[in-house]
């Protein structure tokens, strides 16, 4: 069982018919980096629980009901005053811009209480992996004790603690980087992608992020040609190219990579299949203008893939 925790908001984008227009309506989807990551675990089968806080309003009832419909289990505590996360994605050729409405949110009002509750310390003992990510650490107060009092469960329940890195630099202006580092030197596998390496951290080299993290974390570290590697804390690295896919809209693919990749490393498959089913569940998420997993491809087929030779693969 995994459990995923973050903010998770609704997203606003243009009727495909309408798109390039300037459109008089907007189609409604659930995104929110965790929340995608819950479900594509779901979606490949695993017992996934999503924790957060929502806001008691029209949205939130929206993502609660749209994550259940997925297969995730929700565990939500119910804000009665901040509202439901949202954005707006507004698709370009050359990519979505995404407009943000979650400044004050109710996922901003999550505190550690939030473990106190039955559910989610109940889910928490359960799981054997639990999944965060950057966005966390910063839409939380700086001196939050949400992420340090996650940290010390799984120091006592002994789960594997995974973290997307998932800059978001609106979130960290004029702010202290130090809950961001210590939630990185933290986890047990650090995903993140060399372009936002680069900007967050300011180096994309593995040896020099190796450095900053300390020996702890799996790092793998996907690159601005989409090849991913995974580097032990031993230091061995294993590379795999991802998959030729025509991009419909690439937002959540990341996400989507993380729970494939996960979900290998969860069914104790060898590092090479858990990078190419990370690959192999981001192109499906390439493959739709929504942020999650829609068209997995059938079990035999993704296991024909993930048994192929490399040539094949690539
Ligand atoms: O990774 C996809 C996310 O970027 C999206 O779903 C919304 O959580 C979100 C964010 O902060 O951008």
């Amino acid at each position: 069982m995994a459990l995923c925790l973050g903010e998770g908001m609704v997203v606003l984008h243009a009727p495909p018919a309408m798109r390039g227009a300037r459109p008089d309506s907007l189609d409604l989807s659930v995104g929110g980096a965790e929340a995608n990551v819950a479900s594509g675990l779901a979606a490949l089968g695993l017992a996934t629980t999503w924790v957060s806080r929502l806001g008691r309003d029209p949205f939130g009832s929206y993502v609660e009901q749209d994550l259940r419909a997925r297969g995730v289990a929700v565990v939500v505590e119910y804000d009665e005053d901040r509202p439901t996360g949202a954005y707006v994605k507004e698709q370009g050729v050359s990519g979505s811009r995404m407009h943000y409405y979650r400044t004050g949110s109710a996922a901003t009002g999550m505190t550690a209480d939030l473990f106190a509750q039955p559910e989610v310390a109940a889910a928490l003992r359960a799981s054997r992996l639990v999944h965060t990510s950057g966005i966390t650490a910063g839409i939380l107060p700086e001196d939050s004790t949400v992420l340090p009092a996650l940290i010390s469960a799984r120091d006592e329940d002994g789960f594997t603690l995974s973290v997307d890195l998932n800059w978001r630099p609106a979130l960290w202006r004029g702010r202290s980087l130090e809950p961001l580092l210590h939630l990185l030197r933290a986890a047990d596998v650090l995903l993140l992608g060399a372009d936002e390496a680069l900007a967050a951290l300011g180096t994309a080299e593995p040896e020099a992020l190796r450095e900053l993290v300390g020996h702890r974390p799996r790092i793998v570290l996907k690159e601005a040609d989409h090849v991913a590697t995974d580097i032990s804390p031993m230091g061995r690295r294993t590379t795999v190219p991802a998959l030729k896919v025509d991009v419909v809209e690439a937002v959540g693919a990341g996400d989507g990579f993380a729970a494939g990749y996960l979900y290998g490393l969860l069914t104790d498959r060898d590092i090479t299949s858990s990078l190419r089913l990370g690959h192999l569940v981001a192109a499906s998420v390439l493959a739709e203008v929504g942020d999650h997993v829609t068209g997995l491809p059938e079990p035999q087929i993704r296991e024909r893939l993930l048994g192929a030779s490399d040539a094949e693969w690539s």
